[in-house]
Parts: structure tokens; sequence; C-alpha cells
């Protein structure tokens, strides 16, 4: 192999391919690529050489993902741990990150799994087997966020009660600590009271998350919201599907919202800058 070698990453940026295109390349030896500690490099000068057909790039690139995302989605519905790890695995092995993995594959895929379930075309078991592979699985992907270093702020994440969707929980909390966030996760259905009575305990506490997914449950989210403020907690941040708006955010007594995870992560980053700079 030539001594100049691109990522497979780098490779799918320079083709302008999804990187699972990439990686389909190089698995299927139409694009020649060598494994190097557990990494796939491609020389730069085969890169430059490849000639991936006659589809459209954009085109190529979503099929892929489409496709792949659809397989993975099937072994959900499937109940069959071992064939989605092995596509999870295939992915963060092929390039994708541990938070593109949550992003773009596992989340979109419970999306989907929801949204058919609501119009009759899965069966509430199907839904809830699919759900049972995706905790299973976020348990075996999360020690793939962890991250060396000081700690750049302290969070307490859960549901109110009420609200039995601890996976956008577990997720998000993942998502956080590769952002080198300690995360205490408190899960489903947190009792306000026992909510801040856990924050009571912590000294460095930066800020609270919580994670709205069911709607109709307003009453519940104001309650943890309001008990949260009178024990002092500043930054609380709410946000999930349930939650459509910065306004209904506030309404329902929270200082800041997020609509996505990213929106999250942007959050907390500048409340930790923000308590690191009153700091000094
Ligand atoms: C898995 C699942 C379940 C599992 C939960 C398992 C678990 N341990 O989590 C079980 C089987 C328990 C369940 C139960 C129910 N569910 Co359910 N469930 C789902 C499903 C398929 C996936 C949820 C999920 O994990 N999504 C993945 C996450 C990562 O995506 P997300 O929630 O969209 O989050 C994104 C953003 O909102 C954001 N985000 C999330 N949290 C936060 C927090 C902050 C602070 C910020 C900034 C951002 C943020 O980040 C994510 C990515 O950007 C959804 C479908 C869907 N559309 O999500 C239905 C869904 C949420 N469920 C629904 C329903 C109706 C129910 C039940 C009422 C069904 C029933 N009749 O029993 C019960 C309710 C139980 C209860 N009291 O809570 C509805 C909710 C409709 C509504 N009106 O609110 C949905 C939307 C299905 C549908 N299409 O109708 N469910």
């Amino acid at each position: 192999m030539a001594s100049e070698t691109v990522s497979l990453s780098e490779a799918a940026e320079l083709l302008g391919v999804h990187y699972m295109t990439a990686y389909r390349y190089v698995r299927t030896g139409r694009m020649p690529g060598q494994q190097v500690d557990g990494e796939w490099r491609v020389a730069r000068s085969d890169v430059a050489a490849f000639r991936p057909g006659v589809r459209g790039k954009r085109g190529r690139a979503q099929k892929a993902t489409d496709e792949f995302r659809q397989r993975f989605e099937d072994r959900l519905l499937a109940g069959d741990e071992a064939g989605a790890w092995r596509l999870t695995e295939d992915a963060l092995t092929g390039g994708i990150s541990p938070r593109d993995f949550y992003g773009k594959i596992l989340t979109p895929s419970l999306q989907d799994i929801g949204s058919r379930w609501a119009a009759g075309e899965v069966s509430v078991a199907e839904e809830h087997t699919a759900s049972a592979v995706a905790h299973r699985l976020v348990g075996r992907t999360g020690p793939f966020f962890a991250r060396k270093g000081r700690r750049k702020g302290e969070l307490i994440l859960g549901a109110p009660a009420m609200d039995l969707h601890g996976l956008p929980v577990a997720m998000l909390s993942d998502v956080l600590r590769g952002e080198g966030f300690r995360v205490h996760d408190l899960g489903a259905n947190v009792p306000a009271e026992s909510f801040v009575g856990f924050a009571d305990d912590l000294s460095g506490l930066t800020a609270v998350g919580v994670c709205a997914t069911m709607s109709g449950n307003e009453d519940q989210i104001s309650l943890l919201m309001a008990e949260l403020a009178e024990a002092g907690i500043e930054e609380r941040l709410l946000g999930g599907r349930a939650i459509e708006s910065r306004e209904q955010a506030e309404a329902l007594g929270a200082t800041h919202f997020g609509g996505s995870s990213d929106q999250a992560v942007a959050c907390f980053l500048e409340l930790a800058d923000r308590s690191r700079a009153a700091r000094r």
C-alpha cells in the first residue's frame, strides 16, 4: 500500500459518499483498503483512481444508508440482538462514531417503529421486543463513549414520573459522557421528590436535564420543575419529543429548552463554560 493513506471517513468525504458506502467498497474489495489496528486505511491514490459507477453520488450514499438502517430496524423487530449487534459493530468499526450511530441509525429506527406501531403495522409485542433489544445495544455501546480526562461538569438526567421512556435518557446520557460530562442517569419515571433529593446530595452539579417523551404528562413535568427550582437548582433543561418549543418549556418551569441531543450538548457545554468562568 502506498505510504499516504486516509481513514475511511476521509475517503468517504473525498468521494462524496456516506461512510457506509465507502465501507461497503472496501469490504467487497471494490476499492483497495487495509485494516490497521482495527481501522480501515485507503491509499489516497486508490481513492483518486476509484470510479464508483453511474449512479449519482448523493443518491447512492442515501440508498446505502437507508438500506443499512432498514436492515438494522428489521433485526430490532425480529428480537435478534446478535444480528443487530453485528450491524452495530460493522457501523462502529467501519468509521461511524457512536454518537452518529445513535443519531443516524438507532434513533430513526426507534422513531420509525413507533410510527409503524401507531399505524397498526407493528404489534405491541414487536415494539416491546424491539425496545428490549435497543436497551441491550445501548448497554453494549455505552462504553464506546467513554472519555478520559477532566470532567467538564456534572449533570443529572431523568424522565418525569409516569413517563416510562428510559431509552432517550440513556442515549442522551451516553452522548453527554462522550462530550466529557459526568452524567447521573436516573432513568424513567422518576418521582419529583426523589429527583430533587438526588440533586441535593451532589456538591458540584452543573445542571439537570429532563427528558419528556410522552405528551399529556405536563402536570408531572411542571411539578418536577417547580420542586427543582425550589431546591435552588437554577439550570433546568427540558426537551424530548413531548416538548415542542422554548415557550412551552419555559411555561412548564424550565430555564432552557432543547429540541435535539445536539442542542442538549450545546446547552450543557455553554453552562459548563459559564460556571467555569464564574469560578475564576
Ligand atoms: C420504545 C418506546 C416505548 C417503550 C419505552 C422503553 C424504554 N425503556 O424507553 C415502552 C414500550 C415502555 C413504551 C411505552 C409507551 N409508549 Co412509547 N415509544 C417508544 C418509541 C418506539 C421509541 C422511544 C425512543 O426511545 N426514541 C428514541 C429517542 C432517542 O428519540 P426521541 O425520543 O425522539 O428523542 C430525540 C429528541 O426528542 C431529543 N431528546 C430526547 N430527550 C431529550 C431531552 C433533552 C433535555 C433534550 C434537549 C433533547 C432530548 O433527542 C433525541 C434525538 O435528537 C417511541 C416512538 C418515537 N417516535 O420515539 C414511542 C412513543 C414515544 N410511545 C408512545 C406511546 C403512546 C406509548 C404508550 C402510551 C403506549 C401504551 N398504550 O401503553 C406507553 C406509555 C408508557 C408511559 N407511561 O410512558 C407514543 C407517544 C405519543 C404521545 N402522545 O406522546 C410514541 C411517540 C409512539 C407513537 N408514534 O405513537 N414506549
